[in-house]
């Protein structure tokens, strides 16, 4: 029994770094956003979520790597221990996301996937950034790496999507669905392009007073895109 407790404290304490990893990044993101919306009365920002993985998940992840089962090499080999996810509304704002934080100098990028230029052939489409942060504890900082998955709310409602489906056939899901998968990843692709073309077309065009014809079409999508995500929200 006393054993189990101290696996359980020496868990805890393994945790607890990654937890205050995602507090910095998240203190980071809000920083981002308020600054954004207060300076330049824009949010590039649409939503941020974050998640410690569970120790499930770890166990899966440490047998599937052939990872040595002590603290020492999970800390080494799993990388996506703390994890936060920032949804954006257009493409471009990913990137300037993406350099906003990799552009700050107490972070250090550790590596990046970008699944937007290279989509996955699922259609899996994400940014994909290894940062790492120092935590100052009382015996002193230590680095934590922060997995950052930043896309745009299109590519988000795909990929949500996607994993509920995965997990319903157990990961074995019917050939019909994957195409309607890969068919529905294209649509939101096109759907992130002609957003992205109208909302530039509005910043250059700043001198309106009357809400841009533009801009109106830009919401009706946008409304329409919510509302397709709504009706999907209990999948
Ligand atoms: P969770 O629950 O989000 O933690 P790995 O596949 O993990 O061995 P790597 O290099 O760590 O390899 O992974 P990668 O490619 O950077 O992506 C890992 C995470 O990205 C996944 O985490 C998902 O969150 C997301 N992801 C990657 N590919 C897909 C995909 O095809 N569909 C969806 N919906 N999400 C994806 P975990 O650990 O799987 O899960």
């Amino acid at each position: 029994m006393d054993e189990i407790r101290a696996l359980r404290d020496d868990f805890a304490r393994f945790m607890m770094p990654y937890k205050f990893g995602i507090d910095e990044i998240n203190t980071k993101i809000s920083i981002l956003r308020e600054e954004f919306s207060q300076m330049h009365d824009y949010n590039p920002i649409e939503n941020v979520s974050s998640r410690l993985k569970s120790p499930e998940s770890i166990v899966e992840k440490v047998m599937r790597k052939n990872c040595d089962p002590s603290f020492d090499a999970i800390r080494e080999t799993i990388t996506d221990i703390a994890g936060v996810r920032v949804t954006c509304s257009f493409g471009s704002d990913v990137y300037r996301v993406f350099d906003l934080l990799t552009g700050q100098h107490d972070i250090r990028l550790i590596t990046a996937k970008d699944y937007i230029a290279r989509p996955k052939p699922n259609g899996y489409k994400s940014l994909h950034a290894i940062l790492e942060i120092p935590v100052f504890l009382s015996a002193g900082p230590v680095p934590v790496p922060v997995e950052v998955q930043i896309r745009t709310v299109a590519m988000d409602f795909w990929a949500s999507l996607e994993h509920k489906i995965y997990y319903k056939y157990d990961r074995d899901v019917p050939q019909e669905l994957l195409d309607e998968l890969k068919e529905a990843a294209e649509t939101a692709s096109m759907l992130d392009a002609k957003m992205e073309r109208l909302h530039s077309q509005i910043r250059r065009d700043p001198a309106t007073t009357d809400p841009h014809p533009a801009l109106v079409a830009a919401n009706d999508t946008l409304a329409q895109f919510r509302e397709a995500r709504e009706r999907f929200s209990d999948v």
